[in-house]
């Protein structure tokens, strides 16, 4: 509970405006918790406001999205963009197509962009899109019609310097494409409105890789600085095995860790050689399959039904890398009782509170996902850099930038946790650095009479 009758207020206002959206409620919490000694020092936060802004979106836009199926029939879903807030730059971050996803899925992702975009240090503000369309088992045409009906209308939103979305959980380099292709057909414009684009028509080098990549230098960092250790001869359990999962494996893999397990939405595969991460480009990539095909490519791996039970995997290092709440109190247990040294989280806040809580309590090391995953986001926002320069860099020149910015990330983090008394805790210094910056430039713009 919180201690400050600020924070309670705020709070209480959240809860009232959103009714049962409780991915939403659970990403306010987090971060109005972790701010109590940051209010407690700066009444100006109350004075002018700030929290009950912050927690109040800019702009929300829902929206129909009819397309035509094979068969010749209509088919309606919804679609989303939550533009939450703008103080430091243009609205950005991903779309996620996932039958899933709804206000609350999608606000608690954009509420989260906000401080992970300001911890990238790089000028972007927060928000997210997506819809509830299930791309699991559609023909690349019906990608391509639900794309350019979702775009039709979401092109009226959207510009290089008004809100820049990207890819996220369904939403990959093929819808990307499509979505490109009918904004430029809509607008005759051919600017950087979007990020994740292929490398013939404006895409940056290094961003497939960069969240993976990113999660790993982030935790690679974590281990040097709190733990003097490093990936070097550890074995590392890694959820998903999408675009995040996929990058995480090839870093984790680089700097002399031992994948050996992996997921999707049906069970996960466990080789205790070592994933062959060739094999997993090969199904999830290539033939958009399903995990359990790895077991018929190589011999001596297992498949098992359901998602949770990777977390029984005896591992030193765990990678959430599919989704929110992945990983629950009973899940953390297992993973501490298996003697789990390090939790880096790839995936949108893929640990609930509870798992938090145990992880912390058993001195596990903890990067949370709006630290650990911005590296896509901040190479995203080197995607912009790059359109608006229209050139290009090369792949080293992006990795480079993007070791550096997660380092920074990191230590930033640890910095701001140390200074307001929470020595060690990532996700109380994550929420107050990527907090401290928004809200400065809130004050400094003042509110609209
Ligand atoms: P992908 O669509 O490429 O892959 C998602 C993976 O997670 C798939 O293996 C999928 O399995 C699995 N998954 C999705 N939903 C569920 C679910 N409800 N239960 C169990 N497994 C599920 O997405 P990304 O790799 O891009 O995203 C993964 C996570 O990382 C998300 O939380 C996303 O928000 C986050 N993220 C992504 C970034 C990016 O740049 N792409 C940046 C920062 C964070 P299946 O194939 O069966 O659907
Ligand atoms: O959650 C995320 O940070 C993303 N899906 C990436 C967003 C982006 O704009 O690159």
């Amino acid at each position: 509970m919180f201690q400050s009758e600020y924070l309670k207020k705020v709070y209480a206002g959240v809860e009232a405006r959103n009714p049962g959206e409780k991915e939403f409620l659970q990403a306010v919490r987090e971060v109005l918790e972790s701010l109590e000694p940051v209010v407690a020092a700066n009444p100006k936060l109350e004075e002018q406001g700030v929290l009950e802004r912050i927690v109040e979106p800019e702009r929300q836009i829902f929206f129909r999205v009819s397309w035509v199926d094979d068969k010749g029939q209509v088919q309606v879903n919804r679609g989303y963009r939550v533009q939450f807030n703008s103080a430091i730059g243009p609205y950005k971050g991903g779309i996620r197509l996932h039958p899933s996803v709804n206000a609350s899925v999608i606000k608690f992702l954009g509420f989260e962009q906000i401080f992970k975009n300001s911890l990238t240090g790089l000028p972007i503000g927060g928000g997210k899109g997506g819809s509830d369309f299930d791309p699991k088992g559609k023909s690349d045409l019906e990608i391509m019609r639900f794309c350019q009906s979702f775009m039709t209308e979401l092109a009226k939103h959207i510009g290089a310097d008004t809100d820049v979305p990207a890819g996220d959980i369904g939403t990959g380099a093929r819808e990307i494409g499509y979505m490109y292709g009918q904004y430029k057909r809509l607008r005759n414009e051919f600017t950087g409105v979007l990020t994740g684009k292929g490398l013939t028509y404006g895409g940056s080098l290094a961003r497939t890789e960069a969240t993976g990549y990113g999660l790993c230098y982030f935790v690679d960092e974590m281990l040097r600085c709190m733990k003097n250790e490093s990936f070097k001869g550890k074995t590392a359990v890694i959820s998903g095995s999408g675009n995040v999962a996929i990058y995480a494996n090839q870093k984790a893999t680089e700097l002399g860790a031992k994948v050996v397990a992996m997921s999707d939405s049906n069970g996960y595969v466990y080789d205790p050689k070592g994933i062959d991460l060739a094999v997993i480009k090969q199904i999830k990539e290539v033939e958009r399959g399903r995990i359990k095909e790895y077991v018929n490519r190589v011999q001596g791996a297992e498949y098992h039904e359901g998602c949770s039970g990777i977390w029984t995997v005896k591992c030193d290092i765990a990678l959430p890398c599919a989704t929110q709440n992945e990983i629950n109190e009973a899940s953390a247990k297992a993973l501490v009782a298996n003697g789990v040294i390090a939790v880096g989280e790839g995936a949108n806040m893929p640990s609930t509170p509870e798992a938090i809580a145990v992880f912390q309590s058993a001195g596990v090391l903890f990067a949370p996902a709006k630290a650990a995953n911005a590296g896509g986001v901040a190479t995203s926002a080197l995607e912009m850099s790059q359109n608006s320069q229209r050139l290009s860099w090369t792949f080293e020149e992006v990795d480079a930038k993007l070791k550096n910015i997660m380092v920074n990330i990191f230590h930033n983090a640890y910095n701001a946790a140390e200074k307001y008394g929470m020595k060690g805790n990532l996700v109380a210094g994550a929420n107050i650095a990527g907090f401290e910056k928004v809200a400065g430039a809130m004050l400094a713009q003042g509110i609209a009479y």
